[in-house]
């Protein structure tokens, strides 16, 4: 047996059922998306990938990356989707902390990856829509890997507060048990059409749209990404949709969407980033339909939802899902009683394996009981509904992007102009939030923070990039001599309007 595939692919072997679909009305079946896939898991077999090593994946949205990453599963490979926007300089990182054995790129990328996976002794291939690109489907297929629930599927890259990226490894079961648990709850079935605007390097547009329209044997409208007026334009031929709130707020300043136009659709679905309640009344008003909120982690998967029938509380996160255990927690692990403020820990089949190769950072996050801590602020009604009230952990989240101030802040450090800096994250109108960059210049050296953007954007990926830039002469500090990132958001706070 293997455990994700026989529930997530085998039962559509040989199907006619369509799988996806793309805007220009092009559609793929089921079958022929399995045959891909076992194809695919030959050509990793062929080119030296065995089970348990490991594959980097950067790829543009396509039907052939969600193949390959069937093909990995099915040959046991783990593998490790990266965000395309992503620099060679963080690729770097990634291939050699997961110790992967091949990166498959697109085209498009593949010349400014040469250099880092040749010094990294990483075998490069590339691969593009139509067959094109180096990696190939072999002929044949690949008979399915036996695989049990705990063996590694994927390794999903997360930062944390302090020091360098980890990758959360998680398990067949990781993904299959949360899966079945969204699939129940939120009711899909093989007559939903699921409207795909997410990218699929990361857990929502992967695990959780991706994964659930599989065990359905639903549909999805597979869009390379997300885009207002042609989501306004496929909606009525949807019945679902997942998205971040920047989908919604953005979708909200169409002057098309009316209850007629959201008339198909059955259940819209926010998470990654938190939902305002304005928003949440706003959609009800404006489509007569109810935002379901859900929260979740690269960690864990999905941890709480809002109920598919009863209340869909605005600005709350709802309840545990059903198998997964939520307590709100002092800093030692004590469970606070209900209503008061803590960090949110989380427990059940979803929790992940641990880092990768990284036993002490798991050992601080992951309690002896089982217990993964979020880092997340939350308080929990009598009735058990959660909201997030803020993060323990220094983290923007913009556009459901995560940046984590002290990765842009070692770069920021490190220009020769610059003597120490402090990177926030401000309310924003369309990303919820967006980073700010509090610089203190080294003194007799010209400041250039019109030039900071274009030089950082050489090492980090440009959705983490300063879009507001301020020199002072010194930053805030409390008596420890820690810098006051609460007093410089609040100093700041309008500045994005
Ligand atoms: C793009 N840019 C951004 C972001 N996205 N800047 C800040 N934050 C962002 N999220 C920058 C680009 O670098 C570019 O800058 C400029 O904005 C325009 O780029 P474009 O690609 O046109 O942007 P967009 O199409 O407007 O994208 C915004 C977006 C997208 C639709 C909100 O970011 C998106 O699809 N976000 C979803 C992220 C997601 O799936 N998160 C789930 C993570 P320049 O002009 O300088 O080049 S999983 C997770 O968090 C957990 C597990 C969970 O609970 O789900
Ligand atoms: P990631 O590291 O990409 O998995 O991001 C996970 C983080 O996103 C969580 O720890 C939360 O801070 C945030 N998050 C996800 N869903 C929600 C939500 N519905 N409301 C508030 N924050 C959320």
């Amino acid at each position: 047996m293997n455990h994700l595939h026989d529930a997530l692919f085998a039962p559509h072997q040989g199907s006619d059922r369509p799988f996806l679909t793309t805007p220009d009305g092009a559609a793929l079946s089921y079958g022929a998306f399995v045959d891909l896939a076992a194809r695919y898991a030959q050509a990793m077999a062929d080119a030296g990938l065995k089970p348990g090593d490991r594959l980097a994946l950067q790829l543009d949205k396509s039907a052939e990356m969600l193949a390959v990453i069937a093909a990995a599963i099915r040959a046991g490979v783990v593998f490790l989707p990266l965000n395309t926007a992503y620099t060679a300089a963080e690729v770097d990182y990634f291939i050699r902390d997961a110790g992967a054995r091949m990166l498959l790129a697109d085209p498009a990328y593949a010349g400014r990856l040469a250099p880092v996976a040749k010094a990294a002794g990483v075998q490069l291939e590339t691969l593009a829509p139509g067959g094109a690109g180096s990696f190939q489907a072999a002929a044949t297929g690949l008979p399915p890997v036996a695989r049990a629930p705990g063996d590694l599927a994927a390794f999903l890259y997360t930062s944390g507060t302090t020091g360098r990226s980890k990758g959360a490894m998680l398990s067949h079961d990781n993904l299959l048990s949360n899966a079945r648990t969204l699939v129940d709850l939120w009711r899909f079935g093989p007559e939903d059409v699921l409207l795909h605007a997410l990218p699929i390097f990361h857990t929502h547009g992967l695990f959780v749209a991706t994964n659930v329209v599989l065990l359905a044997g639903a549909s999805m409208i597979f869009l390379p990404k997300f885009d207002a007026r042609e989501v306004m334009r496929l909606l009525p031929q949807a019945t679902t949709m997942m998205g971040v709130p920047t989908f919604y707020t953005r979708l909200l300043a169409e002057p098309g969407l009316t209850p007629e136009a959201a008339r198909h659709m059955r259940l819209f679905v926010s998470g990654s980033a938190p939902l305002l309640a304005e928003t949440h009344r706003d959609w009800h008003v404006r489509t007569g339909h109810r935002i379901l909120e859900r929260y979740g982690m690269t960690e864990t998967n999905m941890n709480c939802s809002n109920p598919y029938e009863g209340e869909r509380r605005p600005g709350t996160v709802g309840q545990a899902l059903p198998g997964v255990e939520v307590r709100v927690c002092d800093g030692t692990g004590a469970e606070l009683p209900r209503g008061e403020v803590g960090v949110l820990e989380v427990r059940g089949p979803n929790v992940f394996q641990g880092y990768w190769n990284m036993p002490e950072k798991t050992a601080e996050e992951l309690r002896p009981d089982g217990f993964f801590i979020t880092g997340d602020l939350a308080v929990m009604g009598a009735d058990g509904y959660v909201t997030i009230v803020g993060r323990a952990k220094d983290l923007v989240i913009s556009g459901g992007y995560n940046i984590y101030p002290s990765e842009v802040e070692a770069e920021i450090d490190a220009l020769p102009w610059v003597l120490e800096s402090a990177v926030i994250g401000l309310p924003h109108p369309d990303m919820g939030e967006a980073v700010m960059a509090v610089i203190v210049p080294r003194p007799g050296v010209a400041p250039d923070p019109e030039g900071l953007a274009a030089t950082l954007s050489e090492r980090l990926a440009r959705f983490k990039l300063p879009r507001a830039v301020e020199v002072v002469a010194e930053l805030p500090r409390n008596t420890m001599g820690k810098v006051q990132k609460a007093a410089l958001r609040a100093t700041h706070k309008g500045r994005f309007g």
